[in-house]
């Protein structure tokens, strides 16, 4: 009897010690060891003394305890033996999840080693809602024409207090509107794979999947997908609607309803971008339409295609900036950026219209101009040596790249705003009256409460807040004050959203942008209403019409009919008369125009801040039977022309003179040996090319430099004696540049420079 109750109560008691739960990781520098205790106290104490206990044990003998280093070194003390079976916890876990980690890249990379028919693509998606129900889930977008489902996994955290899931912004992936593009289904099922695998392993994904509702459709165009799998099939593009002319299917991607029926889109039936006979005209972009259109907080869209490497946002129907140019030019920049830092490859950013092709009916016009959400598209590798047929040795490569601008398109689409710069924010300030400011602000994830506003201060000064005014699009102006020659003004732009309030730069206040006060004066213009010596021709000019020419020039569809500012004014044009368009354009090769020399130096010692080239330019290439061929090189040289370096190559069909400027230095140092070169040519047969340049000047931007070395309030010789001393090594107590004559060295010839300037140089 006694025995029995005995053993009741030690179970009772062993048992409830032995559970204490050991607590959660990270475990480093823990070990296991095993203890023998003997009795009932024994082992109370040594469960005192331990983390926890691995052995759910019942009674006195031996048990296995985790124990930190101080608690080993306190069972040492208390004399309690023990063996140690496990020396580093922590260590052993690591390599558990590696080896996890691995199998399952193995099974994925399996996955990835080749192309996926519809079928494979379909299991894949159940399978994540099989295997990971709290974050994936299936669902259908609608049915093809051949009646085959638009499938999808949605990809977002579970439900969070204060973070609902409905309220979450979405994003949309989806790939293969075109049958042939085999390498895109295998990139969003990446993206897909990455989310889902990422969730709870890795602290960027599993806070985006918390903040974000990721919506992957891989294939759209599910029945041209699975033709393009039977037998001499595999260059299939459009869907498979029977036309009833003998020819099938319709480009879904010229399908899409805003902009339909535009330009780069067919209306013959047989062409492989027909449009279909109206907007959505076709069941796979109408259930596309309806799903995104049901996304209440859709943010942003990527179209994915092959091939060509491009990031390209809107427009695809017309070649006019879209309203949000400024935030998409900082995205897609910044999303070219991330994607070239994963194997290196180059993907170009920039309008649909312009970067690829003129091309209407597109799903990003639709997604950004119906939806107003970040619509894009993206044309993964290669660049054309494989085309459609990409290796399968590529797929992860690709995928990696492409996962890693999908995932900073996120971001941006989870940001309460997004802010951008329109043009680089003004570095100098003018002395004489104020200078302008922009910015552009796009609402993301939250609304803008009111307009934004610019925060500005001089040196010292509070912080004075002005507000500012919507004038395009999403760009906001303002202006900053005029500024005193080298006065500092720090400036930084909020917006609110509600309850908090953004700032761009990020930091606000901490770390804002910086403009300097500084004069400017013009160095050398030329109007071209008088001959300054400009030339025309250049070794390997092939031109045989369309020379350029200084004239009036007479208008037709790819010229100007005035010079940039007024009737009868002159300027540089290629082939000035010809009514007709393409009657006197460049023709036969290139034709060069040759600026003289001119100066970019200043007259008088001055702190230059910059030197701002400007002109203005005529660029015409995309009329004729084969445009947008050529561009027209720009370029600059500081040595009267002995050597070039590019400052832009023209290919903008503006339509109009174009005011251009450009930072000297950000291309050579300025001498007073300066030359411009302007290269119009025709080398795509069939391409009508005009060109024009007028109006260009060198304005020198600073402030003149301060004669009063000493800061005893006079310029004379003893400012002189002051910097013969702070050449010779001696102290310099006015902290002025010795510098004076801004060459790079404190020498001689800064105190030269200064008697000259002293003397009314
Ligand atoms: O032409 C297309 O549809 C796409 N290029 S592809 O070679 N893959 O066919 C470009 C799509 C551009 N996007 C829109 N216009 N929306
Ligand atoms: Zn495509």
């Amino acid at each position: 009897m006694r025995a029995r109750a005995m053993a009741a109560v030690l179970l009772t008691a062993a048992t409830s010690f032995a559970q204490q739960a050991i607590p959660p990781g990270p475990y480093d520098g823990q070990m296991v060891v095993r203890v023998a205790p003997a009795t009932p106290a024994d082992l109370e104490r040594v469960l005192g003394l331990v983390q926890g206990a691995w052995s759910c044990r019942v009674g006195p003998g031996e048990l296995d305890v985790q124990v930190t280093p101080a608690q080993r070194a306190a069972l040492q003390e208390a004399g309690i033996e023990h063996a140690v079976m496990i020396p580093d916890v922590q260590a052993l876990l690591d390599e558990e999840r590696a080896q996890v980690d691995a199998a399952h890249r193995d099974r994925d990379a399996a996955w990835f080693s080749t192309f996926r028919n519809l079928a494979e693509i379909g299991a894949r998606l159940d399978h994540y809602q099989a295997e990971y129900p709290e974050i994936a889930s299936t669902f259908v977008v609608g049915q093809t024409i051949q009646g085959r489902q638009i499938r999808g996994v949605r990809i977002t955290g579970p439900d969070l207090p204060g973070n609902p899931r409905s309220a979450r912004p979405a994003v949309v992936f989806n790939s293969c509107q075109h049958a042939r593009e085999w390498a895109t289904p295998m990139t969003t099922m990446w993206i897909a794979d990455r989310l889902i695998e990422g969730y709870g392993n890795d602290l960027r994904l599993t806070g985006l999947v918390d903040l974000c509702d990721v919506y992957v459709v891989p294939v759209v165009n599910c029945d041209g997908y699975e033709f393009t799998w039977t037998p001499n099939n595999r260059l299939w593009r459009k869907n498979r609607r029977d036309n009833g002319d003998g020819t099938f299917g319709v480009d879904t991607n010229r399908n899409w309803g805003f902009g339909w029926g535009g330009v780069g889109a067919s209306t013959a039936t047989n062409n492989d971008t027909y449009r279909g006979t109206g907007p959505f005209s076709e069941p796979e972009t109408a259930a596309m339409r309806d799903f995104m259109t049901g996304l209440a907080n859709l943010r942003a869209h990527i179209d994915v295609h092959s091939y060509s490497q491009l990031i390209l946002t809107p427009w695809g129907w017309s070649a006019a900036d879209c309203d949000d140019r400024a935030i998409f030019r900082r995205v897609e920049r910044d999303m070219a950026g991330v994607m070239q830092s994963v194997h290196g490859m180059a993907y170009r950013p920039g309008p649909t219209y312009t970067n690829i092709y003129p091309a209407s009916g597109g799903a990003l016009d639709w997604v950004y101009g119906d939806r107003d959400a970040l619509g894009m598209s993206i044309e993964v590798r290669d660049t054309g040596s494989y085309g459609f047929v990409m290796p399968a040795s590529e797929i992860i490569p690709n995928a990696e790249e492409n996962f890693e601008g999908a995932i900073r398109l996120v971001e941006y689409a989870v940001m309460p705003l997004i802010f951008a710069e329109v043009t680089p924010p003004p570095a100098s300030l003018r002395t004489s009256e104020p200078t302008s400011v922009d910015i552009a602000v796009r609402a993301s994830a939250a609304v803008m409460s009111g307009l934004p506003v610019m925060k500005w201060r001089a040196a010292g000064g509070d912080w004075q807040t002005v507000p500012m005014t919507l004038v395009a699009g999403s760009v906001y102006s303002s202006s900053l004050p005029a500024a005193g020659c080298g006065e500092r003004v720090e400036y930084y732009f909020e917006a609110a959203t509600p309850g908090m309030a953004e700032t761009y730069p990020p930091e606000g206040w901490a770390s804002p942008l910086v403009a300097t006060g500084a004069g400017s004066s013009v160095r050398w213009a030329d109007t071209m209403s008088t001959d300054q010596g400009w030339t025309v021709g250049a070794a390997g000019d092939a031109a045989t019409t369309g020379l350029w020419e200084r004239a009036d020039p007479v208008a037709n569809a790819s010229q100007p009919g005035d010079d940039s500012n007024d009737a009868g004014n002159l300027c540089w044009i290629t082939g000035a008369t010809g009514t007709t368009n393409g009657a006197n354009d460049v023709d036969g090769g290139a034709t060069t125009l040759t600026s003289p020399v001119f100066p970019a130096t200043p007259q008088s010692y001055t702190r230059v801040e910059s030197t701002v080239l400007s002109y203005q330019r005529w660029y015409s290439n995309n009329t004729g039977s084969n445009p947008n061929n050529d561009s027209m090189p720009v370029s600059i040289s500081n040595d009267g022309g002995q050597s070039w370096v590019t400052l832009e190559d023209v290919t903008q069909n503006a339509g109009a003179w174009v005011p251009v400027a450009f930072r000297i230095e950000d291309f050579v140092t300025p001498t007073a040996n300066m030359r411009l070169r302007f290269v119009a040519r025709d080398l795509g047969a069939g391409s009508v090319v005009e060109a024009g340049v007028d109006d260009v000047s060198v304005t020198i931007v600073g402030c003149p430099a301060d004669l009063d070395m000493n800061g005893d309030g006079n310029a004379d010789q003893d400012d002189v004696a002051y910097l013969i001393n702070v050449v010779g090594g001696g102290d310099n107590p006015t902290g002025i540049d010795p510098d004076f004559n801004q060459d790079g060295s404190v020498d001689q010839d800064d105190v030269a420079a200064l008697i000259d300037a002293i003397g009314g140089g």
